[in-house]
């Protein structure tokens, strides 16, 4: 089979900071060791519009011929449009074959997509390599493909919608819940056709991004990961072990001359003993190889506050640690409490002294604006902000997005809340709510306006180093 998974241009993302899709990277790399033909399309690289995505997808240009199957991911809610518009353009087009969509918004919005929208013939929930594989194998070999684990029958789904069905039936549409992989070196590497693209818009050191655990034992209000991985059986936290992992590495180095790994685990540190411990084991063999000729390779990560600890962060230095995002979200116990982060004020502290000790940069996220966000807490972020950054321009490079608002997704606990008290507004593309001071939904109505630009939180900084 010919298959073709296709990736949807995000106007919301500057084009630098675009990443390559290492979940279409796993399916490619399933299909193909299945006997497969695999296609990536990543419509990030050109910022390439539905229409000429279908194009493309049509026109089938590579190994293979045209496609037979097409894969379309949906990584953001805000592409659910743009997604089921190139859906539109496939069919309109003439495309006959299987459409299959996938990602982490449509592992829980698949009851609205099959019911609001056509085209597609089914749903892949959750972690979906073996999902897709069974699909493929199933359409090959001309066999039902209904049925099968982590696969929603779209048109069943919609007739279930449409209430021709059984409440039950309506409810789960068929679907059986597939358990999560529960050994991730069984996987392949991801396939990196898109790697060099990527590699070669970037300015500075040839990185490239490697999955090494999936899962977070955390549970933050808005964050999806925790449903996500619940939404099938089996042990939500996995670590693929040092060796699969030195690996992965080594073969970056040697085909694409990769200098830097961006690990995207949900969260770098799994829980307690066994995921300190598996870190550790990757250092000490990122370690051990380096002295039997693995060049140097610089690593990033992102982690839990609490996770951090200068033993353990000394020797992943000594690995090659040079970058740590950390979670920080807020320095007021209330919001942190609201975010459901299970830290405190003093661990986002600590924590942050720690890694400068170390000498290790630090990027932190912030979430100045919640819906319960009151002035005071705006200007004791500002505070820390100024206190730990001093200039914008050090804010700038060390906070990612620092007028941020809490934004909602599907599928997160803080999604269940606001639905509860009444307070969710907007469609599942792009929820939102009102702030309950009206002062500060002043505040950021006035500074979303500039915040691309920075300016609101220089002039905060600014206005912050003028009192007394
Ligand atoms: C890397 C990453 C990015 C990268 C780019 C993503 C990329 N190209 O893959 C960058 C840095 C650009 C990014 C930006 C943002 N991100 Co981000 N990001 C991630 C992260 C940490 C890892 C992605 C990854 O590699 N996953 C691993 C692969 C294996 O999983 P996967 O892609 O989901 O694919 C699997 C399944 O979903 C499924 N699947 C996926 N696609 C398809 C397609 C088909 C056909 C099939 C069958 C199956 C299938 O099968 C795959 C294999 O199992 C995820 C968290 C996560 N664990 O996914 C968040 C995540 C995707 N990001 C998220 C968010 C919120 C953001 C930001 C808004 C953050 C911010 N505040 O700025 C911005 C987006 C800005 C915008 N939209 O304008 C949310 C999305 C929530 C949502 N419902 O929309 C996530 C889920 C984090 C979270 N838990 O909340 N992000
Ligand atoms: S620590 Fe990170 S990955 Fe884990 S639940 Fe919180 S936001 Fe999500």
């Amino acid at each position: 089979m010919k298959v073709v998974l296709v990736n949807l241009s995000h106007p919301g993302i500057r084009p630098e900071d675009e990443e390559e899709h290492l979940g279409l990277g796993y399916l490619a790399a399933v299909a193909r060791r299945a006997g497969h033909d695999a296609e990536i399309i990543d419509g990030t690289l050109e910022r390439l519009p539905p229409p000429r995505l279908a194009r493309l997808c049509l026109e089938g240009a590579g190994p293979g011929g045209p496609a037979t199957l097409i894969g379309v991911s949906v990584i953001f809610q805000e592409s659910i449009p743009a997604a089921m518009s190139l859906i539109v353009e496939l069919r309109r087009g003439g495309f006959e074959g299987h459409i299959v969509v996938g990602g982490h918004p449509p592992t829980f919005l698949w009851r609205e997509l099959c019911r609001e929208h056509a085209g597609f013939d089914s749903v892949a929930v959750g972690e979906a390599e073996e999902t897709f594989a069974e699909l493929l194998g199933a359409l090959a070999a001309g066999r039902d493909w209904t049925g099968i684990a982590g696969l929603v029958d779209a048109a069943a789904a919609r007739q279930a919608a449409s209430g021709a069905a059984s409440a039950a039936a309506a409810a789960s549409a068929g679907l059986t819940l597939r358990p999560l992989v529960a050994d991730l070196d069984t996987l392949p590497f991801p396939a990196r056709d898109t790697l060099p693209a990527f590699i070669a818009r970037s300015p500075g050191a040839r990185v490239a991004s490697v999955l090494r655990s999936r899962g977070c034992y955390g549970s933050c209000s808005f964050c999806d990961t925790r449903a996500f991985y619940a939404a099938s059986p089996g042990s939500a936290w996995r670590v693929r072990s040092a060796a699969s992992v030195t690996d992965e590495i080594e073969a970056l180095v040697r085909d694409h001359g990769v200098q830097a790994i961006r690990f995207w685990d949900d969260n770098f540190m799994g829980p307690g003993k066994r995921g300190r411990e598996a870190a550790e084991d990757l250092a000490r063999e990122l370690i051990r190889r380096r002295a039997h000729g693995l060049p140097a390779v610089r690593f990033s990560f992102e982690c839990r506050v609490t996770d951090v600890d200068a033993d353990l962060f000394r020797l992943l230095k000594e690995a090659g640690l040079g970058r740590v995002f950390l979670g920080v979200e807020a320095m007021t116990q209330r919001q942190l409490d609201y975010f459901d982060k299970k830290v405190t004020v003093a661990d986002n502290r600590r924590a942050l002294v720690t890694l400068e000790e170390l000498g290790l940069e630090v990027v932190i996220g912030m979430i100045m604006f919640d819906p319960e966000t009151t002035v005071e807490e705006l200007n004791a972020n500002l505070a820390f902000l100024k206190e730990s950054f001093g200039a914008w321009g050090a804010v700038k490079s060390r906070v990612a997005s620092p007028w941020n608002r809490l934004e909602v997704y599907a599928g997160t606990p803080l999604e269940a809340t606001l639905r509860e008290q009444g307070r969710l507004k907007g469609d599942y593309v792009r929820y939102d709510y009102d702030f309950a001071d009206p002062t500060v939904a002043r505040i950021y109505a006035g500074g979303s306006a500039l915040r691309q630009v920075g300016l609101p939180i220089r002039d905060a900084i600014n206005r912050l180093r003028r009192r007394p």
